[in-house]
């Protein structure tokens, strides 16, 4: 058989990974190790002077985290992967490499909020500016480049909005102008959605969510040219020093193996929680890119394989709606994070973004009304009868949305 042929979910634990080839462990062993041994100074010397491959000290690279760094550039089509110790870490690895004071960055509406702190950060202390936009509409990111532009930065789908950006075409447009499209692709994964493909320079992912998947990790990843990633591996893995721990990639490879599996499941029940909420009165707006009423339903179909396991919703009542739900829910869990077994939701608005200016917040449409679900591996009866017990009491009409007005009023 073709095994260069195989298909996406049998890559996930064929693809990249040997058998240990001394004792024949089916899976790879974990090097839970910080250094490296050199035979003599000769060798020492040649590996820190690149003359000779081979490892030196695990902030700089580990065979664990190489099978891992492996195995996310063969999923994304990539030439090479970086694995971090965080989303963060591989935010800013990734930023901080690509940009110098008086660079300017556009970025999508609606970012994940410690990106959102990381460039404001940068803009105070290094004078990196960041216009925000809203990148579904080309028009709005052709109005905000500059000559300065060095990197367009972007979730698709966005958090919390579930809003849909165009990759294909923003790609187009920012290589015209020389300027790198940086994607974070926590949300979709690469069974969903390969940003590469569609034209991105760099993809970064929270690993800490679907793709470690069970709740028990934090970890991040880069994926790119391999230029670019051994560029990132020598100055902002190894003088910053945001390395991933052994074991954390040990226990992120395997759950990597079930990733197909757990984003078919996750995209069954969201679809199915999406309707129920669409049809529930204390609920005025539901945002998930599988339903038609999304606004880029077309491109979701187009651009990711399945629209994914993330549901926003507006709920009646405002803040006290949102409130009155958390705290009704008994099997979701209130939490933040996302895209583990269990269904987790959670208020953006003074969670996961209080970050972001109030005013800010509300022209990117993180309302006080708004609640993100992510929808977990439970059978889906359990979570809309969970949601009905939280929903019900609220009471509400139903169809018409509130203005953010009316949400600040609440
Ligand atoms: C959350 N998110 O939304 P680490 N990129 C995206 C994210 O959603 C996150 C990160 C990067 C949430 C965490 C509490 C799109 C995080 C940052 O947490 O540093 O692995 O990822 O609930």
């Amino acid at each position: 058989m073709d095994m260069k042929a195989l298909s996406f979910s049998s890559r996930l634990m064929h693809g990249t990974d040997k058998p240990c080839p001394t004792t024949g462990s089916l899976i790879p062993p974990l090097y839970q190790t910080s250094t490296f041994v050199f035979d003599n100074m000769e060798q020492g010397g040649h590996r820190f002077a690149g003359k000779e491959e081979g490892y030196i000290y695990s902030r700089l690279g580990n065979p664990t985290l190489a099978e891992l760094e492996a195995k996310m550039a063969d999923l994304e089509g990539a030439e090479a992967a970086v694995a971090f110790s965080s989303g963060m870490a591989a935010v800013s690895g990734v930023l901080l490499h690509l940009l110098k004071s008086g660079d300017h960055v556009v970025a999508s509406d609606g970012i994940y909020g410690c990106t959102f702190g990381l460039l404001d950060m940068l803009e105070e202390k290094f004078q990196v500016k960041t216009t925000y936009a809203d990148l579904t509409r080309l028009e709005a990111l052709e109005g905000a480049l500059r000559s300065e532009t060095r990197v367009i930065y972007l979730e698709t789908p966005v958090n919390p909005t579930m809003n849909l950006i165009d990759l294909k075409a923003v790609s187009k447009m920012a290589r015209q102008k020389g300027i790198k499209v940086v994607v974070d692709n926590t949300f979709a994964t690469p069974y969903l959605q390969r940003p590469l493909e569609l034209g991105a320079d760099l993809v970064i992912h929270s690993a800490t969510k679907y793709l470690g998947g069970h709740g028990d990790l934090i970890a991040g990843v880069a994926v790119g040219g391999k230029e670019e990633m051994e560029a990132v591996r020598l100055t902002t893995l190894k003088d910053v020093g945001g390395m991933l721990s052994p074991f954390d990639a040990w226990l992120l490879l395997r759950g990597i193996r079930t990733l197909a599996v757990r984003m078919d499941r996750h995209v069954i029940n969201a679809k199915k929680i999406a309707r129920f909420l669409e049809d529930h009165p204390a609920v005025h707006q539901v945002l998930y890119p599988g339903l038609e009423s999304h606004p880029q339903h077309q491109l979701a179909k187009t651009q990711m394989a399945a629209p994914g396991g993330m549901i926003s919703f507006r709920v009646a009542g405002g803040r006290a709606g949102a409130r009155s739900f958390l705290d009704g829910v008994r099997l979701c869990r209130l939490t933040v994070s996302l895209g583990e077994v269990c269904t987790l939701v959670q208020h953006p608005a003074s969670m996961t973004h209080s970050v972001i200016p109030e005013d800010a917040r509300q022209r990117m449409g993180i309302t006080e009304d708004l609640i993100r679900i992510s929808v977990g591996l439970e059978e889906p009866e359990d979570i809309i009868a969970d949601l009905t017990s939280a929903l019900d009491p609220i009471g509400g009409s139903g169809k018409a949305p509130l203005t953010d007005r009316d949400s600040r009023l609440a």
